[in-house]
């Protein structure tokens, strides 16, 4: 039997640049409120808020000042009352983005912690600085380094995101208590779940010195260590098993068997997981390093994954990431032709969709000027780090446009109207130009559009019990298709996608289930971007 976690299709909602409704130009909670019913109507079962909890906003968010506390700027905490139960009235569950490695340096314990005597210093990790240097070699997620020095304590503090987020110090067994009350607290209010940033480096085995990477020296300290694994079956047997709820863990850097070790279902730690290898198919080494993308090793990795795990959370976009039309799509001339195609991917995978906000509508990434454009911490560090290495203004850009987050992060195209309709007041980050080609309004009612695609082909998942638990099985994937079954008791599906421009041979025969194109033959040759999913009866 599947679970209802597997059955539904999640949305994700990056709340600050979803809908403003006070003017202030910051997306809020009765923004959302106001969208229910048109996300019942996309077919969207789970929402996945990412973080609303009350922060100084270093990271948007994923800075947390006060786990129990919404942040003013998104509303209140009966504002976040009144979206859980609009959103159980339409049988829309929710699930919260926990984020536990770290806390904002402004919360209470890490405040109090900067004092030595102080029950809470255990709470981050502290260490002496080693002949006036930090205690160890090892380099952060956001560029450069990850110690910060505290001249009230006369120690460092180690932060493996900005400075602003130091890590907790899972040693110490208040923490993990703290966070299962955390857990608790959201639980017994009525959310259906969590979405847990970065939750496999939580457990740091050693502090020493790492082998030099040219990105996260100290790696192999904290990726996925047994410590972490032993935390994920508390939390599990302890909160989780107490509630109908699931799981879905930011996991970076692993490979499938560290995958697999992360979720398998005996194992009782994650329900599934978000892995990163087929994001990371057209970057060299880091993602800032961008290579031309190559749909053969985009198929390839995302058949292993398929066949790694027992059951995946399938996703081709979220907040961190560049808009999916604008790197593996098309924003020209098949520009929906090609966020059809992509949408026709995610939504035929073995696995859980996320779906991103404005990926429906095919928004594209930022055309931006300027680096006063951009707000994302992480690109302004990257920024200043390549700056001291000597890279060209140019090439510096080049990378900015093409990998900053903020590319997924302009607000949400809603109509032609001042601000695409996104708030009555001054934005918090421009809308994108091309909001007047690219909004809700003019897609909801046109059968044509993304959009109503979109929504077709969650109907489609959700009545075909192929989709929803049969197989996979790779069947090509070349420089121009990716082509794939699904099989469920001798039934099978087959998804044929073309990722190029141009019309691609594919032999096959069977009845045309859905197809980009609206076609009801299928004769054998793709169009450029074309999308068909065939039924091969025998
Ligand atoms: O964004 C990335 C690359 O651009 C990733 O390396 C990202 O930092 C990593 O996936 C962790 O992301 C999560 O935790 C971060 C936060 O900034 C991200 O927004 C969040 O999704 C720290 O909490
Ligand atoms: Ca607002």
């Amino acid at each position: 039997m599947a679970k209802w976690w597997q059955e539904r299709v999640v949305y994700q909602i990056y709340p600050r640049s979803y809908q403003d409704t006070n003017g202030d130009g910051i997306g809020d909670i009765p923004g959302i409120i106001m969208h229910l019913d048109e996300l019942k109507d996309l077919g969207v079962g789970i929402l996945w808020l990412s973080p609303v909890y009350c922060s100084p906003n270093a990271d948007n968010g994923y800075d947390i000042s006060d786990y129990r506390n919404i942040n003013p700027e998104y509303g209140t905490m009966q504002d976040m009352d009144t979206l859980l139960a609009e959103a159980g009235k339409r049988d829309i569950k929710i699930i919260m983005d926990l984020v536990i490695n770290h806390t904002s340096d402004r919360h209470e314990w890490f405040q109090k912690s900067k004092d030595k005597n102080s029950p809470y210093r255990d709470y981050y990790i502290w260490r002496p600085g080693k002949g006036g240097k930090a205690p160890n070699n090892w380099t952060g997620f956001f560029a450069g380094n990850c110690w910060e020095y505290d001249a009230q304590s006369g120690e460092y503090y180690l932060h493996l995101f900005t400075q602003n987020q130091p890590d907790l110090n899972y040693y110490n067994p208040k923490v993990l208590d703290e966070v299962k009350d955390i857990m608790r607290f959201w639980l017994d209010k009525g959310v259906s779940g969590f979405r847990c940033d970065v939750i496999n480096i939580l457990y740091k085995s050693s502090l020493e010195d790492g082998k030099k990477r040219l990105a996260l020296t100290g790696i192999e300290y904290y990726l996925s260590q047994e410590g972490t694994h032993e935390i994920l079956r508390t939390l599990r047997r302890e909160v989780l098993d107490h509630y109908d709820c699931f799981t879905v863990g930011e996991t970076v850097f692993i490979t499938p068997q560290m995958g697999k070790d992360l979720c398998d279902r005996d194992r009782r730690e994650l329900d599934m997981l978000f892995s990163f290898e087929h994001m990371e198919t057209d970057q060299y080494f880091v993602k800032w390093f961008k290579r031309k993308f190559n749909p053969k090793m985009f198929g390839k990795t995302i058949a292993k994954w398929q066949n790694a795990l027992e059951w995946n959370a399938n996703y081709l976009e979220n907040h961190d990431q560049t808009r999916s039309v604008s790197r593996f799509g098309d924003e020209g001339v098949y520009w929906a032709e090609s966020a059809k195609m992509l949408g026709t991917l995610l939504l035929t995978l073995r696995g859980t969709p996320y779906i991103y906000e404005g990926q429906e509508i095919g928004m594209t990434n930022f055309d931006f000027t300027d680096m006063d454009q951009i707000q994302d911490i992480e690109s302004h560090n990257v920024y200043r780090f390549a700056k001291k290495l000597h890279f060209t203004e140019k090439f510096i850009w080049k990378m900015m446009k093409a990998c900053s987050r903020d590319n997924a992060r302009t607000p949400m195209q809603w109509n032609t109207g001042a601000n695409a309709g996104f708030s009555t007041g001054k934005p918090w980050h421009k809308v994108n130009a091309n909001f007047s080609r690219i909004n809700m309004q003019s897609q909801i009612n046109d059968p044509d559009s993304i959009r109503s695609y979109y929504k077709k082909l969650i109907a489609m998942r959700s009545q075909s019990n192929v989709l929803l638990s049969g197989d996979f099985q790779l069947v090509r994937t070349t420089r121009n298709v990716f082509i794939y079954d699904r099989t469920l008791e001798g039934k099978s599906l087959r998804v044929l996608l073309n990722f190029t421009g141009k019309p691609q041979k594919a032999n096959c025969s069977g009845k045309v289930v859905i197809s980009n194109y609206g076609r009801e033959e299928y004769d054998g040759v793709l169009k450029p971007y074309e999308a068909a999913v065939l039924d091969l009866i025998k």
